[in-house]
């Protein structure tokens, strides 16, 4: 099954020494935050993933002259991006920003997270020169170059968050397959670009059209040309909407090309898959595309609820399209500790719904007996991620677990445990909880 094979692979210890390459021998001097020795989450029914604990940037990092552990996390070193970023896969290249990371209004390039499905191609040396095709269901096909698409249509720039489809998925009971992400397969950044919908009026759409399917310059993991990494596609509704765009500007700077540079799409609120990067040509189809990336459990989830750590039947499942509500705890950083006598606790977050908005946070540091109302920012733009604080008070010294829930606006609010289980794990929205020590 191409959908398959070669994505979404488990990540576990199975690295050869190639990824050296991309691992860094520290990551804790660089965070500015207040951290002592690793401290172990209390375990609430499976609710605190391992992997949390270990990816706090509380834990010891590698050093550089000792051979790399087994296990803990592993940094990042690749060009242009934070030492705290940790690893998920090298083969190919997955890393996520640990909550703490993501304090930032805008999510600097140096911090966003990277994921990849096939080889990261070779910089482009003239990207305006970068051609793009829309063919498929339409009345006139456009060849567009990244130049022409800058001078010929009108630019937009929009906060938006982007969001892999699998973020959370390390909170699923049996683990589910595929890169062990807990929260930090997401980032909130400024993209620049035109909105899709205006070169597909350009093109004009033929009554046929209904879903586009998405293709890109990355070589398949195996090489083999003929064979994509990954093309995904969306509804026509969606690729209308005037916030999907094809971007070529990051926090107003050519836009990397670990992101996808010279040019990808954002389709924000849904799985990040979808934002293909290194875009070359979209595709309009007359039904769902069945690309890489679109067939059987490959970002579907199912209908009917399926048995946590069954089979799954594939007709059962369908496309994973608007991401759930999520809430993060973004400072203090999991296993901060603060002076005897700290009587009171401010935290700062973020929090954000798919295609929808966020009502309200809660957060709570009593194992959610009782939960304190957070005040939540409005988004800048649609799409934007909403800032969220809280001062809390603690009744003394001692251990403390803070639990931040989100709830969106139709009224879903983040469950304490990821639930719907479905074999690659998507949907983990389980709510976030960091501890911390005072004394
Ligand atoms: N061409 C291409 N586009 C891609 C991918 C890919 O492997 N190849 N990965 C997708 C996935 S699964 C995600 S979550 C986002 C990640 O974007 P980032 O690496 O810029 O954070 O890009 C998407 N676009
Ligand atoms: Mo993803």
């Amino acid at each position: 099954m191409a959908g398959r094979s070669g994505r979404d692979a488990p990540n576990g210890n199975n690295f050869d020494s190639s990824r050296r390459r991309f691992l860094g021998s520290s990551g804790l001097a660089a965070i500015g935050v207040v951290i002592g020795g690793a401290m172990p989450l209390s375990r609430n029914g499976g609710g605190i993933p391992r992997a949390h604990a270990q990816a706090a940037p509380a834990a010891a990092p590698p050093s550089a002259a000792a051979p790399a552990p087994a296990k803990g996390p592993q940094y990042l070193k690749f060009p242009g991006k934070h030492e705290g970023l940790v690893v998920l896969g090298e083969k190919p290249l997955v890393a996520e920003t640990p909550e703490s990371l993501l304090d930032d209004d805008t999510t600097p390039i140096e911090k966003f997270y990277i994921r990849n499905n096939g080889q990261i191609p070779e910089e482009t040396k003239d990207p305006d020169a970068w051609k793009i095709t829309i063919d498929g269901e339409v009345n006139n096909r456009i060849e567009i170059t990244v130049g022409e698409l800058k001078s010929k249509y009108k630019a937009v720039t929009r906060r938006m968050v982007l969001e892999c489809g699998g973020n959370g998925r390390s909170g699923f009971s049996p683990p589910a397959r595929g890169n062990q992400w807990t929260n930090g397969g997401a980032g909130c950044a400024e993209w620049t670009g035109v909105p899709l919908a205006d070169l597909l009026r350009k093109a004009g759409l033929k009554p046929s059209a209904k879903y586009t399917a998405h293709y890109a310059a990355d070589l398949h993991l195996s090489g083999d040309a003929n064979k994509p990494s990954l093309s995904r596609g969306v509804r026509l509704e969606k690729a209308m909407d005037p916030n999907t765009m094809i971007v070529w500007a990051m926090n107003g700077k050519p836009l990397p090309n670990i992101h996808g540079g010279p040019v990808r799409l954002i389709v924000p609120g849904w799985s990040g898959s979808a934002s293909q990067k290194w875009l070359t040509r979209i595709t309009i189809r007359d039904r769902e595309h069945d690309g890489p990336g679109m067939t059987e459990f490959s970002y579907r989830t199912p209908i009917k609820p399926m048995v946590p750590g069954g089979k799954g039947d594939p007709a059962n499942f369908r496309i994973l399209e608007s991401m759930p509500v999520r809430s993060i705890i973004t400072n203090p950083a999991n296993g901060a500790k603060f002076a005897a006598g700290t009587k009171e606790l401010k935290l700062r977050g973020a929090s954000w719904a798919g295609d929808l908005t966020v009502k309200q946070v809660d957060v709570s540091t009593d194992f959610g007996a009782s939960w304190q109302r957070a005040t939540l920012e409005k988004p800048k733009n649609k799409y934007d991620w909403q800032r969220w604080t809280a001062t809390l008070k603690l009744p003394s010294d001692g251990y403390f677990e803070i639990w931040a829930r989100a709830t969106d606006s139709k009224g879903a609010m983040q469950p304490h445990q990821a639930g719907f289980w479905n074999p690659q794990g998507y949907g983990g929205n389980a709510m976030h909880r960091i501890a911390v020590l005072v004394g």
